[in-house]
């Protein structure tokens, strides 16, 4: 992406010259991008860490929020995470899992019925063996994950009410080989785009349906360019608040553990966020004209079992990996 862009961005958390302490520069400045609008959840809660950590480090690490795809889409904002280009990166488990396989597994196909099944499993062993897999390609994943939320699809054409809508579906998806597989499965024609071309490509018909959380559907406006809401919850997937592990590994111990505890702090505030405003999202969007219907997930379950789905994910994931999912959420396949 451009340096002009970047540059000409507004820093959401550039706020180190308004405070006292900072009037020298910070010794950690550090770089943290991510794909959403500023109006997410995500982001309003990241620009009370970065305010909390320059705060409690007196000045010590400042960092610079870049949010809505400032510094590049998200195989742009992974590789920089990756080279040390930017320090901090929110990848959701869909783009992460581009590098680190096995982080996708939360994302098979309607493996989590609800929340309190999400939290546990992410905040106990499924999240911990997540980790584990990305410390070892060199990037810190926090504790803590952030809630990007159950996957709904839109479409401009038609609403979906069982599997067989699917057929031929030109749907937007993440940079993600498991998505892909999945609408595959389910005779959809997937198409991998990054976040920052999907208003466009609805727009200009490039594709005519995506998935995503309510959420995102209404800080992204996804609902002027599309007319229809099927309430799928296919997939629950989140966002990993990682670091570079050098930049990470740079901090001495009582700077990681005040920027660890306002990161992980912020999380879970992000999370209840999202719960509050999973409320009411819907009859707003309604009010915008987005049109609702409810799926039951049987024909979809059905569907991706026939097509050998669960089976060919438990062998890409690995008896281990499928074995900790299982123990969360029950029997898959
Ligand atoms: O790209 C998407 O659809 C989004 C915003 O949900 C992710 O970051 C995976």
């Amino acid at each position: 992406r451009s340096m002009l862009k970047a540059m000409s961005a507004l820093p959401l958390a550039g706020i180190a010259s308004a405070l006292p302490f900072t009037a020298r520069a910070a010794e950690f400045s550090y770089k943290y991008g991510n794909n959403l609008p500023l109006a997410h959840p995500l982001n309003v809660r990241a620009h009370e860490a970065a305010k909390e950590i320059l705060d409690k480090s007196k000045g010590r690490v400042d960092i610079k929020i870049f949010p809505n795809n400032q510094l590049g889409g998200d195989t742009d904002m992974l590789s920089q995470v990756r080279s040390g280009g930017i320090q901090f990166f929110t990848p959701s488990s869909l783009v992460i899992a581009t590098l680190v396989p096995v982080a996708a597994i939360n994302a098979v196909g309607f493996a989590f019925s609800d929340y309190g099944q999400v939290w546990k499993a992410m905040d106990g062993q499924v999240g911990a063996y997540i980790r584990s897999a990305v410390d070892k390609v060199g990037l810190y994943a926090f504790e803590k994950m952030w809630d990007n939320g159950f996957r709904q699809v839109t479409s401009s054409k038609a609403p979906i009410k069982t599997a067989a809508d699917m057929a031929d579906l030109k749907i937007r998806v993440p940079v993600s080989p498991l998505s892909i597989a999945m609408f595959k499965a389910l005779g959809a024609a997937p198409a991998s785009l990054q976040f920052s071309e999907v208003y466009s490509s609805l727009q200009t018909k490039i594709v005519d349906a995506q998935e995503n959380p309510l959420p995102i559907i209404q800080v992204a406006k996804l609902y002027e360019v599309q007319k229809y809401c099927s309430l799928t919850n296919h997939i629950w997937d989140g966002f990993w608040f990682i670091a570079n592990g050098r930049a990470w590994n740079r901090l001495p111990a009582d700077l990681k553990t005040i920027v660890a505890d306002a990161i992980n702090g912020a999380g879970v505030r992000q999370r209840e966020d999202i719960k509050k405003l999973n409320e009411s999202v819907q009859a707003d969007l309604q009010s915008k004209g987005l049109q609702f219907n409810q799926v039951s997930s049987d024909s979809f379950r059905a569907k991706l079992r026939s097509a050998g789905f669960y089976k060919t994910w438990k062998g890409r994931f690995g008896d281990a990996a499928w074995g900790v999912l299982e123990q969360a959420v029950g029997k898959l396949v």
